[in-house]
């Protein structure tokens, strides 16, 4: 199981420590192309040494080889936004992942898709069993 996980760089990183959290949890489900999204030394400025033309490419690339991509979004990201519109036109199981905040909805792009999966949560303790949930019922898809 290939599992594309997508979270907030420049959007911001103030949930670092959930995506770690999500990361770890993750991997016991399969292999996690994207790890490196939760490292703590990852700034907002995003990995360094590559050009966006890089990440793009081969970001776009993981999104296309992927069994499912799962994203954490209670940070909004324009770049989580691009990747999972990208995984939806490809018809790949998505899991979006949302802290409920006080006086903050999420997209109604995201909630309104009926090819999303959304699940809501209060406290990061919720996420082992929205995943084991979540992939006790995945189909992997044939790439
Ligand atoms: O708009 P954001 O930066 O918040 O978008 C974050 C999402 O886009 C993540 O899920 C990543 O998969 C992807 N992404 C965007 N930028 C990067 C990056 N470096 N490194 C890895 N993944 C990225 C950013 C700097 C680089 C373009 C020079």
């Amino acid at each position: 199981m290939k599992i594309y996980f997508a979270a907030s760089i420049r959007g911001g990183r103030e949930n670092q420590e959930t995506h770690a959290l999500v990361v770890s949890e993750l991997q016991k489900h399969g292999t996690v192309l994207t790890e490196h999204i939760a490292d703590k030394n990852l700034t907002s400025q995003g990995e360094v040494g590559y050009t966006e033309k890089y990440i793009f490419e081969r970001d776009t690339a993981w999104i296309r080889e992927c069994d499912t991509l799962v994203a954490e979004v209670t940070t909004a990201s324009l770049g989580v936004g691009y990747e999972i519109g990208y995984a939806e036109s490809l018809k790949k199981p998505i899991l979006c992942l949302y802290r409920q905040t006080e006086g903050k909805l999420l997209s109604g792009m995201i909630l309104g898709d009926p090819l999303i999966e959304t699940q809501i949560y209060r406290a990061s303790a919720e996420l082992p069993d929205i995943l084991d949930n979540y992939f006790a019922k995945l189909v992997p898809t044939k790439n």
